[in-house]
């Protein structure tokens, strides 16, 4: 049996990431960080099966005990300060969770776990201000965000740790991910809840920034699949994840106001300056290409079905 350490499992990933593990007969465990709440909801319903272990990515000396306990066979980093917006008031807090916190986890590796094999959380936001389209493993990186820079400094950390010292890790370059369990403050849920608020009468408009911007949205659930994929081959290898289609905050709901059979949503969307960025990464899409053929990853999920899956899950919650 195989062990695996998810850092982030409380997150949106790393929930969908555990349930993959466990189907595959892992044995997983998950860093968690100590909260004054409750911060296991997304997992709550896999408690008797992960084993929680608490460090936090700011503390090496947590995270080399932590590998020390659990001996795995895999880590994957998740955990991050992972919301853009945030970035811009926190930025050093960001770049210490989001990048030096990636580089203790692969020193603590390297201390105590060398063969272990890595899985790196990195993102399209380090695409930025987008030096070619469609981006691929080759695109150079201009990050316009603490967030983006704080990524780009952990993929260079992750490569030069494979580099320098043999270590298997590997970088997957994510492009939006979405689910159910999307955190609410991100635009596709912020969306999805506004709707389904509406449809109940709860809510009369949803209050948004930049309606202009693309993004590459896929699947969370179909994403983990590939993260785990990556840590499987013979040599270890960056691959750029995404579907490979761009559609913009208007076209998102366009699809989310549909489901609910309204066609003109313009007077349930208000602009508010404050959700607007200081800079904006305008439109993103991926060429996924080398992991489709490599990995053999068929997403199962598209932009349709996602934005329908959110929907309805949050007129069920709300119901
Ligand atoms: P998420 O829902 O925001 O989850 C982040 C996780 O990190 C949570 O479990 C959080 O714990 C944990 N965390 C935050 N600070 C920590 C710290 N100091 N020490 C230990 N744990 C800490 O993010 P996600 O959407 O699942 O994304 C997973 C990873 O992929 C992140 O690294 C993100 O930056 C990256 N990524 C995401 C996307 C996407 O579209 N979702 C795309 C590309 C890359 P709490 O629950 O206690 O807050
Ligand atoms: O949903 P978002 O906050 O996601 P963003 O910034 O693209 O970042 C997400 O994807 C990255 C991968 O590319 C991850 F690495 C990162 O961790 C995170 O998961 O914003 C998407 C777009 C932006 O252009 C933003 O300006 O939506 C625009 N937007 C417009 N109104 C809004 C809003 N975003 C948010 N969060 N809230 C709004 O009211």
């Amino acid at each position: 049996m195989k062990t695996a350490l998810i850092t982030g499992i409380t997150g949106q990933d790393g929930s969908y990431l555990a349930e993959h593990l466990l189907t595959l007969g892992y044995k997983v465990y998950g860093l968690v960080r100590r909260s004054s709440g409750n911060n296991l909801g997304r997992v709550s319903h896999l408690l008797d099966k992960v084993e929680i272990v608490y460090g936090d990515l700011q503390d090496m000396s947590s995270l080399i005990t932590a590998i020390e306990k659990c001996k795995p066979d895999e880590i994957y980093n998740l955990a991050a300060q992972s919301f853009v917006g945030s970035s811009f008031t926190m930025p050093v807090l960001t770049s210490s969770v989001t990048g030096l916190g990636a580089l203790n986890l692969f020193e603590a590796a390297r201390l105590t776990k060398k063969d272990a094999r890595i899985y790196q959380a990195s993102s399209s936001e380090m695409f930025g201000k987008v030096r070619e389209t469609p981006q691929t493993e080759m695109t150079p990186f201009h990050p316009r965000s603490p967030y983006g820079f704080a990524k780009v400094f952990a993929h260079f950390a992750a490569m030069n740790y494979r580099e320098s010292y043999g270590m298997y890790i590997c970088s997957g370059i994510l492009f939006n991910h979405e689910s159910p369990r999307r955190g609410e403050e991100f635009v596709t849920r912020k969306i999805s809840m506004g709707v389904a608020k509406i449809k109940l009468g709860l809510s009369k408009e949803i209050q948004l920034g930049n309606l202009d911007a693309k993004r590459d949205w896929g699947f969370a659930g179909d994403y983990v699949k590939v993260m785990h994929l990556m840590l499987q081959q013979n040599e270890p290898e960056d691959f750029v994840i995404g579907m490979g289609q761009t559609h913009s905050i208007k076209e998102f709901l366009d699809a989310a106001f549909a489901e609910i059979g309204i066609t003109d949503w313009a007077p349930y969307v208000k602009i508010n300056p404050d959700f607007i960025r200081p800079a904006e990464v305008d439109i993103l899409i991926a060429d996924a290409s080398n992991a489709r053929k490599k990995l053999n990853w068929v997403p199962e999920f598209n932009f349709g079905d996602l934005v329908r899956m959110m929907v309805k899950s949050d007129i069920e919650l709300l119901s």
